[in-house]
């Protein structure tokens, strides 16, 4: 795997230098999801080696994972697992290093595109629809797709299922070991180890661990799912920029920008961090940010929401919007910041994740748009 990863990293760098002299070389890249999970990081990378193991002809399949290379660090359940099994996080094609701006000029037939587990490219990146090519993906369809594109959309618990199918149909291919266990932590990873109470697993991804297993036992595999597990929610050696990055989610109007993060660690823990305020003061001015939200790991019962934002009317729009809510039973905190533009608060219904919290901040942020431009 790692020679793959490197010849396949080395290739997209040279493919474009050769490119002027030969014209003779297919380029096919896979691309992951912005949100660069384990399974779309999984699935490019599985089904790009699968697919070059599989070709005739001159053709280079390259994965590549839609995240920034600064920010691949903190995505630690992937690094995790791929040192876990010896792969050299160096060699994955990071968006920013593959060259896409420059590949989208050698012309159609030369530059193919696979999208695994996303079927809309990214605003920045639009402008290599045409080369879409194929896509797998395991959500609903969001909109119509040219029928040039050869699709795998079908609702699984994880795309590398969909993956794994494709490799496993193959009944002559025999799967190296290092594949096996890359596509079982993402497939158990996906479906919280094919739990039946979360409800993610279908038939599909049953049958696809227990054809990857092998001669796991169970106890190896609930290892498995533990360890990436663990890993997905360790903060350790992250600085406090990586943290709020860790898992962002961005909500926008035509004019401003939040973010609210997902906190991995205890909220006291994170403030009591002596650079906290100055990093998100500084992100958010680097980024433009109207205010950033976090969520938190429970604490005694309610789980805790920091806001931090300088305008004082936003701020109290956002705070006002998530106490009046019946679902999420928000209050203010007892606990109040030195600084008056952050705010913490406790929602008790601790069942609700980002998901339901959100839409609410979207509504004071679109209410804002309507504002804006009456
Ligand atoms: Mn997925």
């Amino acid at each position: 795997m790692n020679s793959f990863l490197s010849n396949a990293k080395r290739s997209c760098g040279e493919f474009l230098s050769s490119f002027k002299i030969s014209q003779s070389t297919i380029l096919h890249m896979v691309l992951g999801n912005n949100s660069c999970d384990l399974d779309s990081c999984v699935s490019a990378i599985v089904l790009a080696w699968f697919r070059s193991q599989m070709k005739n002809g001159n053709e280079v399949y390259v994965p590549v994972v839609n995240i920034e290379r600064k920010q691949f660090r903190t995505r630690t359940e992937i690094a995790y697992l791929l040192d876990h099994l010896n792969i050299d996080s160096r060699n994955i094609i990071c968006i920013d290093e593959a060259n896409v701006r420059e590949l989208s000029n050698v012309g159609k037939g030369f530059f193919h595109l696979t999208l695994v587990d996303h079927h809309v490219l990214l605003k920045s990146i639009e402008y290599l629809q045409t080369y879409v090519k194929e896509i797998i993906d395991h959500r609903p369809q969001l909109i119509e797709l040219p029928s040039r594109i050869k699709c795998n959309i079908s609702l699984v618990g994880s795309c590398s299922t969909l993956v794994a199918e494709e490799m496993l149909k193959n009944k002559a291919f025999s799967v190296p070991s290092v594949v096996e266990t890359l596509l079982l932590a993402t497939i158990l990873i996906d479906t919280s180890n094919l739990s039946v109470d979360v409800g993610k697993s279908t038939p599909r991804d049953e049958a696809v661990v227990k054809q990857l297993s092998g001669k796991r036992t169970k106890d190896e595999l609930n290892l498995l799912f533990r360890s990436v597990a663990d890993a997905k929610f360790s903060v350790s050696g992250l600085t406090t920029e990586e943290i709020i990055l860790k898992d962002p989610k961005w909500i926008e109007n035509s004019l401003e920008t939040i973010m609210m993060s997902t906190l991995h660690l205890d909220v006291r823990e994170f403030f009591a961090r002596e650079d906290s305020i100055d990093v998100i003061r500084n992100y958010c001015a680097t980024h433009n940010l109207l205010a950033w939200v976090a969520l938190a790991p429970v604490i005694n019962q309610f789980k805790p929401i920091a806001l931090y934002c300088e305008d004082d009317e936003v701020r109290e729009k956002i705070i006002e919007k998530l106490i009046v809510s019946d679902l999420l039973l928000v209050k203010t905190s007892d606990e109040d910041h030195a600084r008056s533009d952050v705010k913490f608060l406790r929602m008790y219904n601790c069942k609700n994740t980002r998901k339901q919290v959100l839409p609410l901040i979207n509504e004071v942020l679109q209410q804002r748009s309507s504002n804006l431009s009456a």
